[in-house]
């Protein structure tokens, strides 16, 4: 297949202001009526070629008559034009034979779409770009058991048909790419409410759910209320239609979509409550509302030019997500959070074979870029921007772009040049964060002359060649320091140092003490930071630090360092006591807030340390980290029983941050001390599971009690799935439980898992809850070394791509990183990486990212 380049990009050659949509639904034969108001973008004599995918055409006209025209696979071409021009033509298509998931197809009964990236030509004819920006007219009908019928922005007209059908019709006035476009027909319950905005306009809200869910879908409802008021409040942003809309579907390959004015939401990140969500998926519903509904401004009313510009929605929507979620839930548990995901999926990406810029420059399917360096990274470029302008300047760019480009499809340069405008700064070398891929490498030496009480602190950058990229140059970024002394006491508060070239050389004077340098505060820019801090200064750092996010760098720094010494084969038990002390200083301390506790009380996680250890050696690295569990699992062990008897808590759940984090904190308690099958950690895990009260203690206790294996892990796997067995969103917890199961016996049992009459490997979320949670989160079977586990999941990607290449695809990256393994663990998972490319019929989605591994 042919890569598409973003240096290939011109204008289209012909702009589509009015869309009339009429479809006739039928889950087998939906008819889809579409009549353009086109108009030649220029002056030429280009004919009109349209995208397409799978539509049966069964007629075509321009201005009211039969025209002729050519048909591909993936085009129809029309030739000998007029400047303006009404396009009509009609097609068939299969809802409930599209598997893909892209396009209209079947939910659980319902339609419904997914239209972005590409996914509009699989229900019509059309310039399916996203510079194409049009205003939509929607008629549906169908059979009045599809009892909701719905589509972007207001509904102007209903009415009852014959043969006991029914139609709706639905205007929207803001024009859109075809990508943003919504329908969505079924029985559905509606949860109801209201939202006053800053200039007083009432806007009604409505969450669509299955039957009998609406009460599950209050915390989304308030979720939106929260984020609708944080983006008036935050950034000047007033919702514009008068209705907002959210849909909550089983089947969706992704987990949400930002239609205009109607959400289409994965119901995993959609429905909670107590006892059939954990407070993870809370905090995820409260993030990912936020995050579509954010998109209103930042993607819907200013939109991409072109896909390569993705990052330019995606990476911007994600940092303001996370500065609404550290506004909810506290700023250094967030942003701890936050770091924690990019190390865990963009740092590996970056330091691969998939490596590629914020902005890319080519792709073969754009599907494949939804990913970790476009959205998380994305946002740690936009983060540096507003810590290297300042708040003000940064709220100043963000109002000039909304001011200037507001109604167009735009690139990230024209994004950029805002800021520069409104900060007077010169924003060319910073670009090059868009440009460059890899994750630089900072090194920060120290130089401490007492009796001239002077710091030296001399800092450079490097960053490894990454594929299609051999040079690279520094870019700049923000190195934000403080320094404290011995007895952790602040000698300097926060400074920001800007590190724009190779090498910068900050001289601190007037110090009468030798200083603690905390560096990288609040992790100021996405880099691996290499430091000569001593393990002793790094434990005044991890008992003092003022800046949160460096007290848990510090404590997982050394905990990283001894995990490492015992994989080598050098463990240091003196250390290693000594470390537990400190953690348990930790925990004692008062000040602290339990969700930052439960986030010291975890240690590295072991893809972590495998980015840490070259080659990397799974097996080791389990067998290090769990001795260093049980190390404080032992040295703890009477204060964490008691602290897990101190947070139980009897009252009424509330997903509230600080309910959350008390919870958290007592399950990372357990989960600690289920690595020692001391007697009495066995009963408080039995009766943890048994007594809980919420899905949050329910699955702590599940897990703990599968890593203590025995009885009482078949006990609770056999009860969890009896009670649960009618809810397919807990039941994708119970599978996604035991594919974390890390024991030496758990692989046959974790592949026997598909055989399972609950297993459906059509349902992306089911699939994702068995094969993603085992390749991403079970690394000591993954790497199994008798190579099942690749086999395993190369087996479910090829699979899958049969009938869902996009979720297919989504399963590559796993086995993309073997050049990291030890030589017979990289071996074994290049074999199942050839053994996929290698298979006849292969999807573009799976053939560009196994390829492109093995490159
Ligand atoms: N903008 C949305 C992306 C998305 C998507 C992309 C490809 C295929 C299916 C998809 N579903 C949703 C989600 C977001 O980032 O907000
Ligand atoms: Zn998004």
């Amino acid at each position: 297949p042919q890569p598409v380049r973003l240096a290939d990009y011109r204008p289209p050659a012909y702009l589509i202001d009015e869309v009339f949509l009429d479809f006739a639904l039928e889950p087998s034969a939906t008819r889809v009526k579409a009549r353009l108001s086109v108009r030649r973008n220029g002056e030429h004599a280009e004919p009109l070629i349209l995208d397409g995918e799978g539509l049966t055409t069964l007629s075509v006209a321009i201005d009211g008559a039969p025209h002729a025209y050519d048909e591909s696979p993936e085009h129809l071409t029309l030739a000998g034009l007029p400047a303006t021009f009404t396009l009509e033509t009609e097609v068939e298509i299969d809802p409930a034979a599209n598997t893909a998931l892209m396009g209209l197809y079947i939910s659980g009964g319902r339609f419904c779409t997914q239209c972005e990236a590409e996914g509009f030509r699989r229900i019509t004819w059309f310039l399916d770009r996203p510079d194409v920006l049009a205003r939509y007219t929607v008629r549906m009908e169908a059979d009045r058991s599809f009892q909701r019928l719905l589509a972007n922005g207001n509904l102007i007209e209903t009415g009852e048909l014959p043969g006991g059908r029914h139609y709706a019709v639905w205007n929207d006035p803001f024009p859109k790419p075809a990508y943003l476009f919504a329908l969505v027909a079924g029985e559905l319950d509606e949860l109801a409410d209201q939202f006053v905005t800053m200039t007083g306009r009432t806007i009604d809200l409505r969450v669509y759910v299955d039957p009998g869910m609406a009460p599950r879908a209050a915390y989304a409802m308030d979720s939106l209320k929260r984020a609708m008021k944080w983006d008036e409040e935050a950034f000047g942003r007033e919702y514009d239609l008068d209705l907002f809309m959210i849909v909550a579907v089983r089947d969706f390959n992704f987990g949400a979509m930002e239609n205009k004015g109607l959400n289409i939401f994965n119901s995993a990140l959609l429905l909670a409550d107590a006892e059939t969500a954990t407070d993870v998926d809370y905090e995820r519903i409260e993030s990912v509302v936020a995050h579509e509904y954010f998109h209103n401004w930042t993607g819907d009313r200013i939109t991409c030019r072109d896909w390569f510009q993705l990052c330019l929605k995606e990476g911007l929507t994600v940092f303001r997500d996370q500065s609404f979620s550290a506004d909810m839930r506290g700023e250094a548990v967030q942003r701890i959070k936050d770091v924690k995901a990019l190390r865990a999926r963009q740092f590996p990406e970056d330091a691969g074979p998939l490596a590629h810029p914020v902005r890319p420059s080519s792709y073969i399917k754009i599907d494949n870029f939804y990913t970790a360096t476009i959205y998380e990274k994305g946002s740690e470029v936009i983060r540096m921007l507003k810590t290297l302008l300042g708040a003000q300047a940064f709220r100043a760019g963000m109002d000039l772009y909304f001011e200037r480009h507001d109604g167009e499809a735009t690139t990230v340069e024209a994004f950029i040049q805002c800021f520069a405008d409104a900060s007077g700064r010169d924003l060319t070398d910073f670009f090059g964060w868009y440009e460059q891929a890899g994750t630089p490498t900072v090194t920060v030496g120290q130089r401490w002359d007492a009796e001239a009480g002077t710091l030296e602190l001399s800092l450079s950058q490097t960053t490894a060649p990454t594929p299609g990229q051999s040079a690279k140059t520094a870019l700049p970024l923000p190195f934000a320091f403080g320094l404290l002394d011995e007895d952790g006491t602040a000698l300097r508060e926060t400074e920001v140092a800007v590190l724009d070239g190779a090498e910068l050389t900050i001289v601190v004077d007037g110090l009468d003490r030798r200083p603690i340098l905390s560096p990288l505060r609040g992790f100021s820019a996405p880099v691996n930071l290499v430091s000569d801090i001593a393990p002793k200064d790094r434990y005044v750092l991890l008992a003092a630090d003022a800046d949160l996010f460096n007290r848990w760098e510090a404590g997982q720094g050394l905990a990283r360092d001894l995990i490492l010494a015992r994989a080598a084969g050098r463990p240091d038990e003196v250390a290693e006591e000594r470390y537990a002390e400190a953690v348990g200083r930790a925990l004692a301390d008062q000040a602290a807030e339990p969700a930052f506790k439960a986030l010291i009380l975890a240690l590295p996680t072991e893809p972590d340390l495998a980015m840490a250890m070259s080659p990397a050696d799974p097996a080791a690295i389990h067998e290090a980290r769990d001795a260093l569990r049980a190390r404080l699992a032992v040295h703890l062990g009477d204060d964490l029983r008691r602290l897990h008897t101190g947070l139980a808590d009897g009252g009424p759940f509330s997903p509230d941050a600080a309910s959350a984090g008390r919870r958290a904190l007592r399950n990372a308690v357990l989960t600690l001390l289920a690595v020692d099958g001391h007697a009495e950690n066995v009963d408080l895990a039995i009766r943890h599971f048994e007594i809980a009260a919420n899905m949050t203690d329910a699955i702590g206790g599940l897990d703990a009690l599968i890593e203590l294996g025995g009885a009482s892990a078949e006990t609770a796997i056999a009860a969890f799935h009896k009670r649960w067995k009618a809810e397919p969103l807990v039941l994708d917890k119970w599978f996604a439980a035991q594919a974390r199961d890390a024991s030496d016996e758990a692989l046959g049992r974790i592949l026997a898992l598909t055989a399972h009459p609950d297993f459906d490997g059509r349902t992306p979320n089911r699939l994702r809850a068995l094969v993603s949670t085992f390749a991403n989160l079970n690394p000591a079977r993954f790497h199994d070394p008798s190579g099942d586990g690749y086999r395993f999941v190369a087996d479910q990607i090829i699979a899958t791509d049969a009938v869902n290449p996009m979720t297919a695809a989504r399963l590559v990256e796993t086995l993309g990183g073997w050049r990291r393994y030890t030589p017979q663990l990289g071996a074994l998972m290049k074999a199942q990486l050839e053994r996929i490319v290698a298979v006849e019929g292969l999807s573009k989605n799976v053939f560009e990212l196994a390829s492109k591994a093995l490159a």
